[in-house]
């Protein structure tokens, strides 16, 4: 492989075309307008324009990107991430037409489209999986039956969906009907096809994915885990490797149902298999997602393993020379997503242009972004603006370093989720390891982030718990606060 197409913009774009430098491999970009001045298309040797700003006239166009592509003599496509990573009529497309698909086989990305197919050959070889329905629901009151059986509450998941997209949550009989009739309707206009399916509602569950990689003589390993339960709205905000709560066994275990769920779908490249994981220690297969994911780098980090390079390889159509055996886990590593986005405001999109952008540097620190100073966020798009990692010999380290990268950081121009990041690093919850997928609804409020003193913050929410304690005691709250104030405020009895 001597020239690879990035089907794709962006911070991925370029991590994609840095691990191809390092190989010797040119690379093209292709671009939208609203793109062209963007740091990943001067990376690249080439670059062609694809058309206007709107993704569905540019970066989705599969046709006229593989077109562009036989003109440059391009022998390779990598689809990054989102866009047409997971399309199996674009890998066919590329296939067709004599290039290499740097990805698994449409088959697999297909069967695993389905949620429903991918549950089915999961069950098929006992892999453990949430209660539920086996298959797409027909009759609604067949269904309301099942859910009695499992018990309330439950979830409605799209086969067609994924990553969080047409779930809904039904607490109590008396919803279902209304519940139902708006996942089917959801299903239908957003994917197409209206098939739902029922799992039990694990209330609070760890999420935990395994990275894989398979190539295409059979061999499949794993590369352990990475926790992504710190999530708002189905979206990543920090995940880290390794996670707090595997012991050696449960990850083999977990880590050995993940290489039978790609070896099932005959899997080849990068893969990632998603479970939820419970207090008890028992897991579940959710779903597996058939592309390289957004926060690869912190598996990397720990592994020591170029996931993009392993890719190509794999493509070319090499063995894999990394065996299960010599992997093992060297420190811990931490992703926080850096969006361009007013956390205080409920996560809202805060795009603008970046008048002072400085990214930190130093021991331990990673960043993967795809923006400069000078440069509007577009509205087109993610809003992403890049990826913080940080490794340390140990997770206090890697901790104690995001902190540091985090007030190195400078972005005036838009808000960013760098001060909700420090939230989470510096939560007890956090440090602790003691957190599940409820962590930002549980123990986030945008105001939190308006107090910019830890101690003050500290003190705040003490003092307000006392209050109430003694409120609840006297009854009136002005004499408690008078009071206490007067006497405590000082003594500092409460802390
Ligand atoms: C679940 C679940 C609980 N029970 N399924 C979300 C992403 C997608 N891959 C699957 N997801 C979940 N599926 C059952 N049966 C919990 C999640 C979930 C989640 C749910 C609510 C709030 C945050 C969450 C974060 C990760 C996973």
């Amino acid at each position: 492989m001597k020239k690879i197409l990035i089907a794709n913009r962006g911070e991925i774009a370029i991590r994609v075309m840095r691990s191809c430098k390092e190989m010797g491999i040119k690379t093209v970009a292709v671009f939208s307008e609203a793109d062209r001045n963007a740091p990943h298309v001067r990376y690249a040797d080439e670059a062609v324009c694809v058309g206007p700003a709107a993704s569905n006239q540019s970066y989705l166009l599969g046709d006229k990107i593989i077109q562009f592509a036989l003109e440059m003599g391009v022998d390779g496509i990598h689809p990054g991430y989102g866009f047409l990573s997971e399309n199996a009529e674009f890998a066919q497309h590329v296939t067709d037409a004599g290039i290499t698909f740097i990805g698994p086989k449409p088959h697999a990305i297909r069967m695993m489209g389905s949620k429903l197919a991918a549950k089915e050959a999961a069950k098929a070889n006992n892999i453990p999986l949430v209660p539920g329905t086996e298959e797409a629901i027909e009759d609604r009151d067949v269904a309301k039956k099942i859910a009695e059986e499992i018990g309330f509450p439950i979830l409605i998941k799209a086969s067609a969906g994924g990553g969080g997209k047409g779930m809904r949550i039904v607490e109590t009989l008396k919803e279902f009907d209304e519940q139902m009739e708006r996942a089917v309707s959801e299903a239908k206009s957003s994917f197409g096809d209206g098939s739902v399916f029922i799992e039990k509602y694990v209330t609070s569950p760890r999420h935990i994915e395994i990275q894989v990689l398979a190539d295409t003589h059979g061999n499949v390993i794993h590369l352990f885990e990475r926790e992504c339960s710190i999530q708002r709205r189905h979206q990543k905000v920090v995940e880290e490797a390794p996670s707090v709560v595997l012991t050696p066994e449960l990850r083999k275990e977990m880590g050995d149902c993940a290489v039978q769920v790609a070896k099932l779908c005959d899997y080849v490249g990068a893969g990632t298999v998603e479970f939820l994981l419970e207090n008890n220690r028992d897991f579940y297969f959710l779903e597996m997602n058939t592309r390289l994911q957004v926060e690869h780098p912190v598996t990397e980090q720990i592994s020591g393993v170029d996931l993009v390079k392993q890719q190509i390889l794999i493509a070319r159509g090499e063995k894999l020379k990394i065996k299960q055996e010599d992997l093992k886990i060297q420190g811990h590593s931490i992703e926080l997503r850096v969006y361009a986005e007013d956390a205080v405001n409920g996560f809202l999109p805060s795009i603008g242009t970046l008048q002072t952008y400085q990214t930190p540097k130093g021991n331990g620190v990673r960043v993967d972004d795809g923006f400069e100073e000078g440069m509007e966020i577009p509205i087109y798009y993610d809003p992403m603006i890049a990826k913080l990692i940080t490794y340390g010999s140990n997770r206090t380290e890697a901790i104690g370093r995001m902190l540091r990268a985090i007030d190195e950081y400078e972005i005036v121009g838009c808000e960013t989720t760098l001060p909700f990041g420090r939230y989470v690093l510096e939560h007890e919850a956090f440090i602790s390891g003691n957190f599940d997928t409820n962590f930002v609804n549980k123990h986030f409020n945008g105001e939190d982030l308006l107090i910019e003193d830890p101690l003050e913050a500290e003190i705040a929410a003490k003092l307000a718990v006392y209050l109430m304690e003694k409120h609840k005691q006297k009854g009136n709250m002005n004499e408690v606060i008078v009071e206490e104030t007067n006497s405590k405020w000082n003594s500092r009895k409460w802390s």
